[in-house]
């Protein structure tokens, strides 16, 4: 992974952070994408100690325009990315599919599903004409099976799903990868945003259990990143010890 370029959507937080963190330990040079141009400053601070290049890319994944242009204004020496990281993402709210707020809905679909499409078909063309690439989607347990509560997250994960196994079909004759990886309970902000900043609640989601962590998801992604050309790990389910499926966890 020395010297690889890796663009991660959603650095600022959680796997994301993670992801910054190892693949910058191994080498890689990275353009890491978040809203907070604080957070994002402060990371690439940190990250100084890998003595790796870091360029920052402030954009919200939703505003297609504001995208291009981010994207289009890569000077020439980074404009050639190997890694495609799309892992921003969030859910709002545990409502039922008939009594939720539509405009929030709206969120969560235009950054999880129309973010991450507005990434693939913005990157993945010069991927293509360089013939070298992969696409590393976060994915989720929640894209396979709907929970009470999780109705529209659930559907735009199934979705993250349907868009990996899509462009795979789409690029089997050329020699670029395509990943989807779907962890179960991850102890990010991600139960913190979903709740509204309600910590109290967020926390209680990991009451009882040793979640997965960030860093345990950007293993698995550097992984996959790592793997020999000829290998493909198309799908990967990783869950904590302590979960079964997206609905079954054992609690002490
Ligand atoms: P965090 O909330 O910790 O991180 C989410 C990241 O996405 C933040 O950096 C956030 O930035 C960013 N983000 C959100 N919306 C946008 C946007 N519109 N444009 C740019 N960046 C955005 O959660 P996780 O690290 O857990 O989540 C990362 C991914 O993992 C998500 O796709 C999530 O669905 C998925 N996932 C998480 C699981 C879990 O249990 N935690 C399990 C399975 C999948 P900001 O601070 O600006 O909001
Ligand atoms: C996040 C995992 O189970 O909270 O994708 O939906 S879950």
């Amino acid at each position: 992974m020395k010297d690889k370029l890796v663009l991660i959507t959603g650095a600022t937080s959680g796997i994301g952070e993670s992801c910054a963190r190892k693949f910058a330990a191994m080498g890689s040079r990275l353009i890491l994408n978040g809203r907070n141009v604080e957070k994002l400053k402060q990371l690439q601070h940190e990250l100084e100690a890998y003595d790796v290049p870091v360029w920052l890319l402030p954009f919200d994944v939703r505003d297609r325009d504001v995208v291009k242009q981010a994207l289009d204004s890569l000077p020439e020496a980074w404009r050639h990315i190997d890694i495609l990281i799309n892992n921003a993402g969030l859910v709002l709210g545990m409502d039922k599919e008939h009594e939720g707020d539509l405009d929030e809905w709206d969120v969560v679909i235009d950054t999880n599903v129309k973010g991450l499409l507005s990434m693939t078909r913005l990157v993945v063309p010069g991927m293509v004409a360089r013939g070298c690439g992969h696409i590393i989607n976060i994915g989720s347990i929640a894209g396979d099976v709907a929970y009470a509560g999780g109705s529209v997250y659930c559907a735009t994960k199934a979705a993250v799903k349907a868009l990996s196994d899509g462009l795979r079909i789409d690029l089997v004759d050329t020699p670029l990868r395509v990943t989807n990886i779907k962890p179960g309970m991850v102890e990010t902000n991600f139960s913190v945003v979903r709740f509204r900043g309600d910590q109290r609640k967020a926390d209680a989601v990991y009451a009882g259990i040793q979640p997965l962590t960030g860093d345990d998801i950007a293993d698995v992604v550097y992984y996959a990143a790592s793997a020999p050309a000829h290998v493909q790990i198309a799908e990967v389910l990783v869950v904590p010890t302590c979960q079964a499926t997206g609905t079954v966890c054992h609690r002490r």
